[in-house]
């Protein structure tokens, strides 16, 4: 009965969105899906797919085809702030077109700086125009650490010389749904690791409004595309964990799910990579995996259509969804066990004092070749 009551509740809202006028008349999402060579059978079984992944009943995937071609009828801002943009690239950047990324394509971006055809003080005033005629109307998906406070001059964006931090704040206020991309956005990134020198914050230091994270670096093209027909179909903040991920996403750790976890369960490790261990698929906890400290879905959802992940292709998880993972997660290719505690940079209660006078080096930028000692000093010593 309850599951009556939501599947009506939602169809209502589709039909409601449905009803807005087209933002843009392009063609319907039916013909863009045909023309890439995508059947609706395909469509379909992509439909069931991101049902069981919003931890939806099967019988919800009917749903989930018509929100995502009502999709149009919302706008969206994407903003950049400091960073890679990977994770703009784990949703584009695909040989092929997939229908999660014809569904962003499909959507109306009103704004985003990699893929739209306007440049220069054009480009601003189509923000600017955005924000006003969709105020209160739009979703918002920000990528990028923020530089903030006194250090926010680090980062402009256009002629008038706008910073980073009043943008994202600008475009935050008149919002109807805010969402942090990638892990930059989430909790700082990159750019908020040690030492932190452009003052980096995540969005939600930006704004006072809730922000849904969906940390990663990159997230999955499926976290991105899922929390954009979340919003379409319920229209309300999806349950959020400690860290307001959604719990969909991120309600299990990358060990759970992980296809070498009977490695791990019966002792069977990869001492070093390259071993017979590795050769065996062994568990990557010794050469580093933090799986188990790490709540996100690659294990069961993968990347680039579902083909591999960073543990199936031989590399240990390295947390890339958790807060501050540059600093705490690191050494990345070091397992956790071995640090007795958190250090300021990184090392164990055991450093010896060569160690820590090279990390410091590695801090003052001498970059790759204090790197290379590190490696050495580590090999000598195994
Ligand atoms: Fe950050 Fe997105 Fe890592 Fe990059 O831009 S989450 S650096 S993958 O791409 O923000
Ligand atoms: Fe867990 Fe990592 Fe081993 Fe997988 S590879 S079982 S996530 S420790
Ligand atoms: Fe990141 Fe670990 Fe997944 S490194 S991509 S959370 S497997």
């Amino acid at each position: 009965m309850e599951q009556q009551n939501l599947y009506r509740k939602l169809s209502q809202r589709i039909e409601k969105l449905s009803n807005l006028p087209k933002i843009k008349e392009d063609k319907s999402i039916k013909d863009l899906m045909s023309e890439n060579g995508i059947s609706r059978r395909d469509f379909m079984k992509w439909a069931a797919g991101m049902t069981a992944m919003l931890s939806l009943p099967a019988s919800f995937s009917p749903l989930i085809a018509e929100a995502a071609e009502v999709s149009d009828r919302l706008p969206v801002v994407w903003l950049h702030m400091a960073e890679c943009t990977g994770c703009s690239e784990s949703l584009l950047r695909t040989d092929a077109p997939t229908i999660d990324s014809l569904i962003f394509d499909y959507i109306s971006l009103e704004y985003h700086e990699t893929i739209m055809a306007a440049a220069g003080w054009q480009a601003e005033h189509n923000l600017e125009e955005a924000i006003k005629k969709y105020s209160g109307k739009y979703i918002l998906m920000v990528e990028g650490g923020i530089p903030a406070g006194s250090s926010d001059f680090y980062l402009t964006i256009g002629g008038h010389g706008n910073t980073g931090a009043s943008n994202a704040k600008l475009a935050a206020d008149n919002a109807a749904a805010i969402f942090a991309i990638g892990s930059c956005s989430s909790f700082g990134g990159i750019q908020a690791a040690y030492p932190n020198p452009t003052n980096a914050k995540p969005l939600s230091k930006i704004t006072n409004k809730p922000v849904i994270n969906v940390p990663g670096c990159p997230p999955s093209e499926k976290n991105i595309i899922g929390n954009v027909l979340h919003y379409i179909l319920f229209g309300t903040l999806p349950a959020l964990d400690a860290y307001n991920r959604p719990k969909w996403a991120y309600g299990l750790r990358i060990h759970d799910l992980c296809e070498r976890r009977g490695h791990f369960d019966a002792g069977e490790f990869v001492q070093k990579f390259g071993d017979e261990g590795a050769k065996q698929g062994y568990c990557l906890y010794k050469v580093g995996c933090k799986g188990p400290y790490t709540f996100n879905n690659c294990s069961r959802e993968r990347f680039n259509q579902h083909t591999s992940w960073p543990i199936q292709a031989g590399h240990g998880c390295i947390g890339c969804s958790e807060p501050d993972f540059w600093d705490a997660m690191g050494p990345f290719e070091e397992p956790m066990a071995d640090r007795k505690f958190n250090t300021l940079y990184g090392l164990g209660a055991d450093a010896t004092a060569d160690k820590v006078g090279i990390a410091v080096l590695t801090l003052t930028a001498i970059g790759i070749a204090a790197h290379a000692t590190v490696t050495a000093f580590k090999n000598k010593n195994n």
